[in-house]
């Protein structure tokens, strides 16, 4: 089994990337922001609670978030490993995880992290605002998770380099340019399924 954590700042393309390395490696997604927004469209009572953090621009809590992950990797037994999507993006959410999967006799085995420069996260997070209908890609909204990002998970960095899982990508190539640098690190533990 293959573990590996997409990381970066809000609109770094962790959702675009994460899909291409699906298809490729098939490995199973796990986005805590899909998650997420499945619940508060169902209208389920975590679904609710979520949605006063997201239309703010803030983080939903840690406990909120840990046990939901739990509980989809539980549905996948047999995978070839998983791709987490915008998770963890607290100390503590990283910690949880590091347990949980020690008690399944796994680990996380790589983190790439994508680095975008802040003027073109917000471009893009805009660009998305014009046709996700999402309540959280306005400029306001935008500017807060930013700044939650740099206040709470950009400390997950730190975590990960310690633990020397931590390799920094360019995420403002293009798509596919962008993909390719990834693929270079997977490839050191996982081949692509063809
Ligand atoms: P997420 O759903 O994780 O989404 P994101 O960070 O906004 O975007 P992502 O990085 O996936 O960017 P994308 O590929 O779409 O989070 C939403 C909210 O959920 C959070 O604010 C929080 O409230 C909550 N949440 C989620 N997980 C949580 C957790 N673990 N704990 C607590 N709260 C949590 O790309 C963005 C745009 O850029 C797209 O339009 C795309 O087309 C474009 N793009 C991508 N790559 C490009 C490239 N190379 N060049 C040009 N444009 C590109």
């Amino acid at each position: 089994m293959f573990n590996l954590v997409l990381f970066g700042p809000p609109g770094s393309g962790k959702g675009t990337q994460s899909e291409k390395i699906v298809s490729t490696y098939k490995l199973e997604h796990i986005s805590t922001g899909d998650l997420l927004r499945n619940e508060v469209s169902r209208q389920t009572p975590l679904g609710t609670e979520a949605k006063k953090y997201m239309d703010q621009g803030m983080l939903v809590p840690d406990e909120v978030v840990i046990g939901m992950i739990s509980g989809r990797i539980d549905e996948s037994p047999h995978s070839r490993g998983f791709i987490f999507d915008g998770f963890p993006r607290t100390r503590p959410q990283a910690e949880a995880l590091d347990k949980l999967l020690d008690f399944k006799n796994t680990k996380i085995h790589l983190v790439l992290m994508l680095d975008v420069p802040e003027p073109n996260l917000i471009k893009r997070l805009l660009g998305r605002g014009e046709t996700s209908g999402r309540s959280d890609d306005n400029e306001e909204i935008i500017t807060k998770r930013i700044k939650e990002y740099n206040a709470k998970t950009q400390p997950v960095a730190s975590y990960y380099h310690e633990h020397g899982k931590l390799e920094k990508v360019t995420g403002d190539h293009s798509v596919e340019d962008t993909f390719k640098t990834l693929t270079k690190h997977i490839n050191k533990y996982l081949l692509p399924v063809t």
